[in-house]
């Protein structure tokens, strides 16, 4: 029973004390104790432990501002965890983290053993649905309010999506098919005019337009009332809006979907959104409720630049400054500055983001061509074949996109891009394991997913400057091709800025040892160097994961006794498999180790603490060869 325990109908508002409210709230059953008018300094109180929280642990942050009060009045109306609420891609969830028993863990935020950065059944009961990636929410929620119904459970399922995470597909497949079913479900929209950069798209247009016929709103309420007594001209006003509903009148869009429609209203009004979700929760079927928050809100630098804030690594809250900041180039700037330079040499050059256009590096590209970028909007099957039918007609795409992100554009890849062998350039970026986003970001399938498709040829960087040379002859080659690359840094190659290629399927040997071969495909090869010299290995710049350099196989087979192959991509059908494929085909007899990420979900964590979770630091390579050589009596 939380300390809040009051009985709200008695609610004396004068002696109610207003300071310190946080402390006692240790679940959503202490908030339904409060009092109404406790809500709104409760909500400024979770904004500077919000603040305050992530200025340490860094993580995702104007998002979650914008949703507090939002995060309170659905936890204060609803009977969570029993009635369900999903929320969109989770970034935003950290308010609804720390009024569910979480708060004292906020420290711990996205660190290894720690509290998640989205959330995730496994953490908690009041984490109904594990998100990360986005436009999830309707789908899961329709699929729960159709599970309540067929168990006749009698609850509320409500999912909480972005305008930003409107913009994909799935969210308008969900749509559809809730419109017509007349399922008990209320989808809230939570609408701050921002994706992770400003919102694109027709749907983004749609929302603005709704939001500024809101003095049409006022304006005919206010009509509305003027005219109640005069009978005849209510009834010639309800005429009128039929005939100019399509044009002004809000949501008409999800009216057509099947929905019940209401707002826009304003999310940071606490009062007027509980006495909203009160009324929708006594509607039935599907309910879309509109509200506008801000990006940030309470937190000027954030309110500020909204998508500088999106994510951060920790800050100084005065300033508003980063911490850490590194001045080594990370693999998105190399994209970054390789993309200017051969755009500069060959119009036919156009860049493709899914809305990422800060973390995938094309910032200066959309400045400096911005008629040749195009941000589709979360829109990551739709990013694909666009640049399968630019290609089709004599132009040359680069497809910007996150490994982890490509997945979900997966039949395109196959059916639009490689069965017709077209010319898309892929560059992949936070490819392996990706630190403190955790398994629902990490970029560790697509050696495996790629690597089967025939057409494509598939690129892994050793270091800086190799990938920029890839990104240059993926470019140039005429069909599919993908170089993958990782999140942050590398070894910290200085990389030349000419367009230099590299010859097609050629491995480098970077170093000659006795028995053991480790063959490296992508960042890896630099702690491959450093277990080879503690086991006098030989070491094997692969470069290409598909084609596979089989000339070079088969002369370190001859001249070692164990072949080991090293990626941070899933050991299952990943570069290794390659290998062994290749061995295998020419009935090798030799021992192969192959050495990646194991079958299994990696946490949160830092990109290094996870690789030595997976065996993959230099200790743990070690020992795995070790072991391997001890096995086969070759130690
Ligand atoms: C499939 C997928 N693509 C891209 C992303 C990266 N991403 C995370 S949040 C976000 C923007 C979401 O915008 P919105 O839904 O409006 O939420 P806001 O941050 O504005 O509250 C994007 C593109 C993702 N999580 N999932």
């Amino acid at each position: 029973m939380g300390i809040f325990e009051t009985d709200k109908t008695q609610d004396d508002e004068q002696d109610f004390p207003l300071e310190n409210l946080l402390e006692g709230i240790n679940s959503p059953v202490d908030l339904r104790n409060l009092p109404e008018h406790a809500l709104p300094p409760l909500a400024e109180e979770i904004r500077d432990f919000l603040i305050d929280s992530v200025s340490k642990t860094g993580g995702h942050l104007a998002a979650g501002l914008g949703v507090i009060e939002l995060t309170l009045a659905l936890h204060y109306v609803f009977d969570t965890p029993e009635d369900r609420l999903i929320w969109d891609v989770g970034h935003q969830a950290y308010p609804h983290k720390i009024i569910t028993g979480r708060k004292d863990r906020m420290p711990t935020l996205r660190q290894k053993d720690g509290l998640s950065g989205f959330p995730r059944r496994e953490e908690s009961e009041y984490d109904t649905f594990g998100v990360g990636h986005s436009s999830t929410s309707i789908s899961a929620a329709l699929g729960m309010a159709i599970a309540a119904e067929k168990q006749n459970h009698d609850r509320h399922i409500v999912s909480i999506i972005g305008d930003g995470a409107l913009s994909a597909g799935m969210a308008f497949e969900a749509l559809n098919h809730a419109g017509a079913l007349d399922t008990d479900l209320l989808v809230i929209l939570n609408d701050n005019d921002m994706s992770i950069s400003s919102p694109v798209g027709a749907i983004s247009k749609y929302l603005t337009k709704v939001l500024s016929s809101r003095t049409y709103n006022r304006m005919r309420d206010g009509s509305r009332s003027a005219f109640k007594r005069m009978p005849g001209v209510v009834g010639l006003m309800d005429r009128w809006e039929e005939h100019v509903k399509g044009m002004v009148i809000p949501g008409t869009l999800f009216e057509e979907l099947g929905f019940n429609y209401m707002g826009p209203i304003d999310g940071h009004d606490l009062p007027s959104l509980i006495d909203t979700l009160r009324n929708l929760k006594a509607i039935k079927g599907p309910r879309f409720l509109h509200i506008v928050t801000r990006k940030g809100k309470g937190y000027k630098p954030a309110e500020g630049d909204p998508s500088f804030y999106h994510g951060v690594s920790p800050f100084d809250i005065n300033s508003g400054e980063f911490l850490n900041k590194t001045s080594k180039v990370t693999f998105t700037k190399v994209f970054s500055d390789w993309i200017c330079d051969a755009a500069k040499n060959d119009e036919r050059l156009l860049g493709i983001t899914p809305a990422m256009c800060e973390g995938s590096g094309l910032v200066e590209f959309a400045e400096k061509f911005p008629e040749r970028y195009y941000d589709v909007a979360i829109a990551e099957q739709h990013a694909v074949t666009l640049a399968a039918g630019m290609a089709c007609d004599g132009l040359k795409p680069v497809v910007a996109i996150y490994s982890t992100f490509l997945q979900r554009a997966y039949d395109q890849l196959i059916h639009d891009v490689a069965l017709q062998n077209l010319d898309v350039t892929f560059a992949v970026d936070r490819a392996g394991e990706v630190g403190a986003d955790g398994a629902t970001h990490a970029g560790v399938f697509d050696l495996s997913y790629a690597r089967c498709l025939p057409n494509m040829i598939i690129m892994a960087p050793a270091d800086e400057n190799e990938c920029r040379q890839m990104l240059q002859t993926a470019w140039e080659f005429d069909g599919p091709a993908l170089v993958r690359y990782p999140r942050g840094t590398g070894c910290g190659a200085s990389v030349e800025n000419n367009l230099q290629t590299l010859p097609i399927g050629k491995a480098i040997q970077t170093r000659e040892g006795e028995a053991v071969a480790i063959l490296v495909f992508g960042e890896l090869h630099e702690t491959a160097l450093h277990v080879a010299q503690s086991l006098n290995a030989s070491v094997v710049n692969m470069r290409f994961v598909k084609p596979l350099d089989t000339q070079m196989v088969e002369s370190l087979l001859a001249s070692h006794k164990l072949l080991v192959t090293l990626e941070n991509n899933v050991v299952q059908g990943g570069a290794g498999s390659a290998v062994a494929e290749y061995l295998n085909s020419i009935s090798a007899n030799l021992s192969l180790l192959q050495l990646g990420l194991p079958d299994e979900f990696i946490e949160h964590a830092t990109q290094l603490e996870q690789l030595a979770m997976a065996g993959l630091d230099e200790n743990g390579i070690v020992q795995q060869i070790k072991q391997r050589l001890e096995k086969l009596n070759l130690s």
